[in-house]
């Protein structure tokens, strides 16, 4: 390939460059050496899991790992697009109404008709993509996906008018009208707003939000990967969700943020055991959201890593979204010292997300891929977190 000048403030970090440069080559040998390129991150989340469906606190940040795509509009009403990491090639028209059937393309089909429901005259374009968000690990890749492209044709053919909160909610449409996961706001929200080295704590029943700068002095956030592939899809997510619906509806509330302690115990006689659980945990973790927050403005991250073994129990035996690998992974944790540990994201595999002392950083990284190969037979993945940037525009090419 002719290397393509760099035209316009291009910061990456060394490991996505290098994914990046491929995914320009591609791109290039495809469609020529002019476009524009777009970048969303993954995201983790600290604390307040199952709690955005259902109007309470988040505390997600983004991550350095990111989906990145090149795009140039074609001139014509079709959308051709290369998933590099699957290596999947497919085209779909902007105007039909049923659009592909391809997982891959539903993503961005859903992102392309709900832009042009929000006014934004989308046009027929070419892209290639690809990222090191790791698929199935509960880091959001979908979401990044989605984001990656929202901001890229919010630019290209809305001259950037809509709102990063509108985009996000873009995304999240895209996830229930086009994929079938009824999903929450977190992980496009965060992947709309990330800012380097903070977190967010979101309410999402009111969209108000704020950065926390994230510095844990003599603390590091390690994601594990259990590499047990979390897939939303067709999951029981979604009845989770209606679990917790039945249950703010019976209480008289339009979510469970609303729902008090006491109103729950009342009830409790008219629910079945499962939807009293899953309620239990989503009013618990309400509370232990906050008991974060305070405890983040004393510094105490050994409270923070107590409430986010709380969690785990939570979503371990309450809305039993955990699963053996992900237990012994966190049972593991405790015992190597570390002053957190819990399943992130929807659940049914993925990573756990732990907040472990500088001084048992090692003896846990050392001990803990060998025990879990032994146990299982697989190899987990340790990812150290870093929190980065939002989405964005970070390069243009030129001929
Ligand atoms: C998934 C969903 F996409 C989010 O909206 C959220 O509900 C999360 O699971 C659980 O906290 O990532």
């Amino acid at each position: 390939m002719r290397q393509a000048a760099i035209k316009s403030n291009y910061q990456h970090s060394i490991s996505i460059s290098m994914s990046l440069s491929q995914l320009l080559n591609i791109f290039s040998s495809r469609y020529g050496d002019d476009g524009v390129v777009y970048s969303a991150p993954g995201r983790i989340n600290l604390i307040g899991e199952h709690t955005d469906y259902n109007g309470g606190f988040v505390f997600p940040g983004a991550v350095a790992q990111s989906i990145t795509a090149v795009l140039r509009p074609n001139g014509t009403t079709s959308v051709n697009a290369y998933a590099a990491d699957l290596d999947l090639q497919g085209s779909f028209a902007i105007d039909d109404p049923d659009g592909p059937q391809q997982t891959h393309l539903r993503y961005l089909y859903g992102v392309v008709r709900e832009m042009k429901d929000h006014g934004v005259a989308v046009q027929g374009f070419d892209a290639v993509y690809g990222g090191d968000v790791p698929l199935g690990a509960g880091m959001s890749s979908s979401a990044a996906l989605e984001c990656c492209f929202a901001t890229a044709l919010n630019d290209l053919f809305g001259n950037g008018r809509l709102d990063r909160m509108t985009l996000a909610r873009i995304g999240q449409a895209t996830e229930h009208k086009y994929v079938g996961v009824k999903c929450g706001i977190m992980d496009q929200f965060a992947s709309m707003h990330g800012r380097e080295g903070s977190l967010m704590r979101l309410d999402c029943r009111s969209g108000e939000y704020e950065y926390f700068p994230w510095h844990p002095d003599g603390y590091r956030l390690l994601l594990v990967n259990s590499c047990v592939r979390h897939e939303l899809v067709g999951s029981p997510y979604n009845e989770r969700r209606q679990s917790c619906e039945r249950v703010a509806q019976l209480a008289g509330v339009e979510t469970l943020r609303d729902c008090s302690w006491q109103q729950l115990e009342q009830l409790r006689d008219r629910l079945d055991d499962t939807d009293y659980r899953r309620a239990r945990y989503v009013l618990g973790e309400t509370d232990r959201v906050l008991a974060v927050c305070q405890a983040l403005q004393q510094d105490d991250y050994e409270e923070v890593g107590r409430q986010m073994y709380l969690t785990h129990e939570g979503l371990r035996h309450d809305y039993e979204v955990s699963c053996d690998e992900i237990d012994f992974l966190v049972d593991e944790a405790r015992r190597c010292g570390v002053s957190g540990s819990r399943i992130m994201g929807g659940g049914f595999g993925g990573c756990t997300i732990n907040l472990v002392r500088d001084d048992r950083y090692d003896t846990f990284t050392e001990t803990l891929p060998s025990r879990y190969k032994s146990r299982f037979g697989v190899d987990c993945q340790l990812i150290p977190v870093v929190i980065g940037p939002g989405a964005r525009r970070i390069m243009d090419l030129e001929q």
